[in-house]
C-alpha cells in the first residue's frame, strides 16, 4: 500500500512498525497540497480527499506537529512551516523563559480505501529541552524531551515503541486487520 509523503524520516519509522504487522509499505515521495489551519484530523482527511482525485489506488498520508502548552499550542499544524523557517533554534528562543515546558506530538494518518477516507490519532506527551541534544530522529526530535532523554537521543526502535506515529498507525493497522483482513 502507498505511503504519500515528502518526509523519509516519517517513511523509514512508519516501514518499521508496519514491518511488525507484516503489512507492505511502498513510498510514494510528493508533496501535496495542505490546507491550512484547523485541527490535524481536518487537515489530513481533506488532503487524503484532494489526493484521492489524483491516485487511483489505496494509499495513506500521515499529518503530524508539535503542540507546546507555553505557546497555546503552537505550532501546532503549522510544524512543518516553523521548522523549515525558524526551526528547532526558533522554538528554543521562543521558550528561553517558558518555565511551563509540557508539549505533545500527535499524528493523524488519513487511509483512502479506494472510496471513503478513514483517519486514526496517536499523541505522546513530553517536554521541550532547554537545548537541542542527539542526532538520530528527524524535525523536532532533538529538543523533545520523553523520560529525560530527547526523541533524537533515542534509536528509531525505542521510538517506535512510545511515539505519537506507532500509537497512530498501531490503531490504523491493527484496524486493516481487523476489518479489511489484509
Ligand atoms: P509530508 O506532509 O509530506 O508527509 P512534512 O514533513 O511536511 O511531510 P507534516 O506536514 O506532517 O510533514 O509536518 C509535520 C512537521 O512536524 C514536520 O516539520 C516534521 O519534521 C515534524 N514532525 C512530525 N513528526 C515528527 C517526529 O516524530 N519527530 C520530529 N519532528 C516531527
Amino acid at each position: 500500500m502507498y505511503f504519500v509523503t515528502s518526509n523519509e524520516g516519517k517513511y523509514r519509522e512508519v516501514k518499521g512498525i508496519a514491518n511488525k504487522y507484516g503489512i507492505e509499505v511502498d513510498w510514494l515521495k510528493m508533496e501535496y497540497l495542505e490546507p491550512q489551519g484547523g485541527e490535524l484530523e481536518e487537515i489530513a482527511r481533506l488532503s487524503a480527499e484532494m489526493l484521492s482525485e489524483k491516485i487511483d489506488e489505496e494509499f495513506f498520508i500521515e499529518d503530524s506537529g508539535l503542540f507546546v502548552e507555553a505557546l497555546k499550542g503552537f505550532p501546532g499544524p503549522y510544524s512543518s512551516y516553523v521548522f523549515k523557517t525558524i526551526g528547532n533554534e526558533g522554538i528554543l528562543k521562543l521558550m528561553r523563559d517558558a518555565e511551563n515546558r509540557r508539549a505533545y506530538f500527535k499524528a493523524v494518518v488519513a487511509y483512502f480505501d479506494g472510496k471513503d477516507v478513514h483517519t486514526f490519532s496517536g499523541k505522546v506527551e513530553g517536554e521541550i529541552a532547554r537545548e537541542a541534544k542527539g542526532t538520530e530522529g528527524f524535525g523536532y526530535d532533538p529538543i523533545f524531551l520523553y523520560n529525560g532523554r530527547t526523541f533524537a537521543e533515542m534509536t528509531s526502535e525505542e521510538k517506535n515503541r512510545v511515539s505519537h506515529r506507532r500509537r497512530a498507525f498501531e490503531k490504523f493497522f491493527s484496524w486493516l486487520k481487523e476489518v479489511k483482513k489484509i
